[in-house]
């Protein structure tokens, strides 16, 4: 059922023992918006808590101190940030499946999996979660305002994205003097990039193809490039907008193999593609302009060639 941003503010007030569920392979959007929100309950009285997402990152790790819920936390009231299906859910979540009572997100393709459901038409979870700890009347913390601001730089690409509206701006600018030390946040969190990382870059620049007259540019990553770089989900992570970045790139594709002989791709395309509905052929889906899909018993080749095909075909 969908409800609205004042419902899921009441809701979440008149419920106690929160879990808050991520999604797989844990991204600053999912991850800020559960700590903001985890942060919130507990300043209105609530006990709540994140659940251990077994794909969390180093960097995020200090950040979830204390907020993780111990293992024999028996929650009311369960909460999903950010997840577009419940197939998306991070694996530890296995146990609350069919049991989510609200889902909180932004994706276009969202599939009503919980009880009750808000999908708002924002940039990133986090401005989401900005409204309804507003509309559950917390006062803001250097924390949640952290939380919220990592949460939404990291969808919206450091607000460079064609999803970065004027009310993105707003949201922020109500927050904004409270993170603390934006330009270390924004070097930790977006420009410096590990040994491991620039070895893994370096193996996709070699292994770029083009299509369409140079619109497309399909990277490929096998399980041996990781396992001989050494890269970790963290060194990865939005690592396709490497080809994004070429000039005349229209959409970017990145390729990796899945340790079950698949295929995951991940999409970043202009206003030319539409990387949703290229997903949607395979069984994913996202955003407009990022999305992806996982091909199972496939080869990178295979699916290079059937994601080209489907291009021509759409
Ligand atoms: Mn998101």
């Amino acid at each position: 059922m969908k409800i609205s941003l004042n419902e899921v503010a009441d809701t979440l007030l008149l419920n106690d023992n929160i879990l808050i569920l991520t999604h797989k392979n844990p991204d600053g959007d999912t991850q800020g918006s559960a700590i903001a929100l985890c942060l919130a309950l507990k300043s209105r009285g609530k006990r709540a808590y994140i659940l251990a997402n077994e794909g969390t990152t180093p960097r995020f790790k200090a950040r979830l101190m204390s907020l993780e819920a111990p293992e024999d936390f028996a929650p009311d009231f369960v909460v999903a940030v950010d997840s577009a299906t419940e197939e998306r859910l991070c694996l530890s979540a296995n146990n609350y499946l069919g049991k989510v009572d609200l889902a909180v997100d932004h994706h276009i393709s969202h599939k009503e999996y919980a009880k009750k459901t808000y999908v708002g038409d924002n940039a990133a979870c986090g401005e989401i979660i900005w409204e309804i700890i507003t509309l559950m009347g917390v006062e803001i913390t250097d924390k949640i305002a952290e939380a919220l601001y990592i949460a939404i730089s990291t969808d919206t690409s450091c607000f460079l994205n064609a999803n970065t509206s004027a009310r993105t701006h707003e949201i922020v600018s109500k927050f904004f003097s409270m993170v603390p030390n934006v330009p270390a946040l924004h070097r930790e969190f977006f420009v410096v990039k590990s040994k491991a990382r620039l070895a893994v870059e370096s193996l996709l620049i070699a292994s770029i193809s083009f299509h369409l007259n140079g619109a497309v540019a399909v990277m490929k990553l096998t399980l041996e490039d990781i396992k001989k770089t050494g890269a970790s989900e963290d060194d990865l992570d939005n690592i396709v907008a490497l080809a994004r970045s070429i000039d005349g790139v229209e959409l970017g594709i990145l390729l990796r193999e899945t340790t079950d002989s698949g295929v995951k791709a991940s999409l970043r395309s202009s206003d030319k593609f539409n990387s949703s509905d290229i997903c949607a052929v395979f069984g994913g889906g996202g955003h407009v302009r990022a999305a992806g899909a996982t091909i199972a018993h496939i080869s990178l080749d295979m699916a290079e060639d059937a994601i080209i095909k489907a291009l021509g075909d759409m």
